[in-house]
């Protein structure tokens, strides 16, 4: 039986490879995350560059800092960590893709009002390829999320077709052009709601977001996970710092050291560039860019 989904969502999420689920989170528990995002919002005002807590845009200065990414946000905040152990996200991940969850790894993306930053095309997938396609990410809305303000958008279906090649010029670009690879970007969902929704997207989807045109933030605080018995396949880039460690990310139920293999179609994301890892700077291996002018549909929050 599952534990908070309805039958019709499980079935909605296993076809289209996302799903909204709308006003999840709990007012206090959203108003704490905001205010954690303060304290290393002004935290960034302090750095010239990025650290391995805090992601700042290019166009980042002392004087109009610009935070695009909060690291690993559950190893820096309880408030973070323990939203992630809470049955707010485990408990439709349970649902999803079984009792025994691993963390693969946080992160909190902030598009700020006017400027910030595009993802480009990929599946997460292709970053770190396992064993088996259970893996997926729950992201919490910290905002409302519409289509002026940069949105996370997913093709529907795509969790179920290719694994993409996320290459140029054979080094590890970590995104896709859309229209090179017969896809219409007409066809792109936009995972839209009202803060306090959680997104939650196959590893297998193909997704990314536009820039943020609005006057008023995007931010999402995404928690990657997997089955238990999903294992890294060797130059996936998931930290492995040997099995002890491994363990420690569990995040519900019992370890195994037996994975689980399923007949999927796998890329190994090798040679790595030589840049920090970082998305959006692996993203800067891509010559030509998604998202400078796109058009997107509301997707189906059910
Ligand atoms: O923040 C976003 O809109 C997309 C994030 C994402 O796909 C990623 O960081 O892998």
């Amino acid at each position: 039986m599952p534990e908070v989904l309805t039958q019709a969502q499980i079935d909605h999420y296993r076809d289209q490879g996302c799903i909204v689920l709308e006003n999840q989170i709990p007012t206090e528990w959203m108003d704490k995350v905001r205010a954690e995002i303060t304290r290393f919002e002004a935290e960034a005002a302090t750095l010239t560059t990025s650290n391995d807590r805090l992601d700042l845009e290019d166009s980042h200065t002392a004087q109009d800092p610009r935070l695009r990414r909060i690291k690993l946000p559950h190893t820096i905040s309880d408030v973070m960590r323990d939203l992630m152990l809470s049955d707010h996200i485990l408990a439709p991940a349970r649902d999803l893709i079984g009792p025994n969850l691993r963390l693969h790894t946080s992160k909190l993306n902030m598009k700020s009002a006017g400027y910030g930053a595009a993802v480009e095309w990929h599946q997460d997938y292709a970053f770190y390829p396992h064993t088996n396609d259970d893996i997926l990410a729950i992201g919490v809305l910290i905002d409302d999320m519409a289509l002026e303000n940069g949105p996370l958008q997913v093709f529907p279906g795509s969790h179920k077709g290719p694994v993409y090649d996320h290459h140029v010029d054979g080094v590890f670009a970590g995104a896709i052009l859309p229209e090179a690879n017969g896809l219409d970007i007409k066809d792109a969902v936009a995972l839209t709601g009202p803060a306090g929704s959680i997104s939650i997207h196959h590893g297998r989807a193909l997704h990314g977001s536009a820039l943020n045109t609005s006057d008023r933030p995007r931010r999402i605080l995404f928690y990657e996970m997997m089955a238990a018995d999903a294992f890294p396949i060797m130059g996936s880039m998931t930290r492995w710092d040997g099995i002890a460690d491994y363990d420690t990310r569990m995040l519900c139920g019992t370890p195994t050291l037996t994975p689980r293999l399923k007949d999927i179609p796998i890329r190994i994301p090798q040679p790595q560039p030589d840049v920090p890892i970082s998305i959006y700077e692996i993203q800067k291996g891509m010559k030509k860019r998604a998202f400078d002018t796109i058009s997107v549909k509301q997707g189906d929050p059910t």
